[in-house]
């Protein structure tokens, strides 16, 4: 492609796609993440990025999601899809930034630096796949999408309204066909196949009881839950609720982000004391669950309480296939409930890994392990296996002792299950209910397991969150200068209390975790560390109060 037909990508940008604002955007936690009517140009400019990510790949397929996940109705935001189905690479966030913050005028000169510099041949081919959500403003920025596309001569393919782990499942396979059908059939048929295939190996018992209620957050993974409950024969019961009628509003007191970061349960679903219920969130990529007590207490089974289940369950299978030389570990943020983190290293003796919050720092860790469990507390992970681990599990399903052979081909199925490239709900919650079902185990028997430390997450906003900095793991601020002191002196008083703060890369505040033997205490400290925020680090509106 001569350098000339970069006009068009000028042409494009100032007839459809203009940048309009001259606020500064930047490349978050999952992508870009913004008021939707801010995003037209970054889309547009993400298309022409993905073309280039697709030429120095080789014509390999990018994906490009619009969304903006967990965030309310009036975001929206694009996340890109490396290869092999993960997070793009971190190195190119940068070059994405500047991208998306040029003036129009200069839009033409930077995308002609940017193809030096990552050295993009031009004349290959490149394909991209493209998905949305469930929002309103979705197909206009999957337009513009498309748009950037074309401006560079590469092959837009849509897939319409899907979840985003099913985008980042169908970019993998079309550059991996082992891995399975580019299509979201193909996904259904891979993932509940799985499912009906070990729930034919292992029968209803114990407390285990088929149904399961959902909140689907009135996006997009409750609508594709729906889809597959029609194939379910009587493996699993869904009872599905906030799947968008009603005048539901997209994860509006509702989904896991709710549920998670108001420890309440959702509206729109018909509570039965001790049901299990699964929350998704807004674009089927994390999934938390709970159940009320007999008091009406939410009880909250989050994503350290699914890892440590799957862990758990894994480790009993290799144990079963008789295998020592897999190396099984556990990825967990600083968000982690320090209980878990406690039970998984002295219990189920498993070494945990500590990264910084957002799924792509979570996924390369596990890729260290043979067998690679990670999770976010908020509900976001999934489980990697190396080569060695599928060819060792598959040559013993074939070879090894009666018992041997059972517990392998259990474990080939819960890997046919598991979405390796991203944190998937739907994958999640059908390999919660398989292990559930095999130990024959109801929502409290699940929760018996360890006891979590009272905790509390609140967002401060400030000015600038980038005025907060942090290191080890975000377990400690750097900037502004004093905070740190302070937080430690908040913390001292208080019986196993710990707390940080850190600036979302998903919404415009700082969030604070804080945890305490109790309740009470952890919700007094998560305010005083959030006054502490406000104070020093510019906070805007209400100072926050603590409670009495
Ligand atoms: C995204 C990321 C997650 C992260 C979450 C919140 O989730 O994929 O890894 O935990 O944002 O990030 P932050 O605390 O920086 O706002 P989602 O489901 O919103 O795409």
């Amino acid at each position: 492609m001569p350098p000339s037909s970069l006009r068009v990508v000028y042409a494009f940008a100032r007839e459809m796609h203009p940048k309009t604002s001259d606020v500064f955007i930047q490349y978050g936690t999952a992508g870009f993440r913004t008021k939707a009517n801010l995003l037209e140009h970054v889309v547009y400019r993400m298309g022409l990025l993905a073309v280039l990510r697709s030429r120095v790949k080789n014509g390999r397929t990018i994906g490009m999601m619009i969304t903006a996940s967990h965030n309310l109705e009036p975001d929206n935001g694009v996340k890109l899809i490396d290869p092999d189905g993960e997070m793009l690479e971190q190195s190119w966030e940068e070059i994405a930034t500047r991208l998306a913050n040029v003036s129009d005028n200069d839009l033409e000169s930077t995308t002609g630096e940017i193809i030096k510099e990552v050295n993009a041949d031009m004349s290959l081919k490149a394909s991209v796949f493209i998905g949305m959500d469930t929002r309103y403003t979705s197909p206009r920025l999957a337009a513009a999408a498309v748009h950037g596309v074309i401006a560079l001569k590469g092959t837009p393919k849509e897939f319409g309204i899907v979840t985003t782990p099913i985008l980042h499942y169908c970019v993998k396979c079309r550059n991996d066909n082992t891995y399975g059908t580019p299509t979201e059939e193909g996904y259904y048929e891979k993932i509940v196949g799985a499912f009906k295939s070990i729930r034919q190996k292992i029968p209803v018992a114990g407390n285990y009881n088929t149904r399961l209620y959902v909140d689907g957050a009135n996006g997009v993974g409750g609508k594709k839950l729906n889809i597959i409950r029609k194939t379910l024969g009587d493996e699993l019961d869904l009872v599905l609720f906030n799947l968008g009628g009603n005048g539901g509003k997209l994860n509006l007191n509702c989904g896991a982000d709710f549920v998670k970061m108001s420890q309440k349960p959702p509206v729109g679903v018909e509570h039965v004391p001790f049901q299990r219920v699964a929350s998704l969130d807004g674009d089927g990529d994390r999934i938390v669950y709970y159940y009320l007590d007999d008091k009406n207490e939410m009880q909250l089974l989050d994503g350290d309480r699914i890892a440590t289940l799957l862990a758990g369950y894994i480790a009993e299978l290799l144990k079963g296939c008789d295998v020592t030389h897999l190396r099984m570990g556990l990825v967990q943020t600083a968000y982690a409930n320090g209980a878990s983190t406690q039970y998984i290293t002295q219990d189920l003796k498993v070494p945990v890994t500590c990264v910084k919050t957002g799924v792509k720092h979570l996924h390369h860790a596990a890729l260290s392990y043979d067998i690679g469990v990670y999770f976010e507390a908020n509900g976001h992970g999934t489980v990697v296996y190396s080569d060695l681990t599928k060819s060792t599990v598959s040559r013993i399903a074939q070879e090894g002792d009666a018992e041997q052979r059972k517990s392998a081909q259990l474990l080939l199925d819960l890997i046919d299950m598991t979405n390796e490239t991203v944190g998937d709900a739907i994958s999640d919650l059908f390999l919660v209910e398989s292990v559930l079902c095999a130990r024959g185990h109801d929502v409290t028997q699940w929760m018996q397991t360890y006891r979590d430390l009272p905790c509390r997450q609140l967002k401060v906003t400030v000015e600038n969150r980038n005025a907060i900095s942090t290191t080890d793991a975000e377990r400690n601020c750097t900037a502004p200068e004093s905070l740190q002191c302070k937080i430690d002196e908040l913390v001292s008083k208080y019986e196993s209390g710990r707390s940080f703060v850190r600036p979302s890369g998903t919404e415009d505040i700082v969030r604070v975790y804080a945890e305490a033997d109790t309740q009470q205490n952890a919700d007094r400290l998560a305010a005083e560390v959030s006054q502490a925020v406000y104070d020093l680090a510019g906070g805007v509106g209400d100072r926050p109060t603590v409670p009495a």
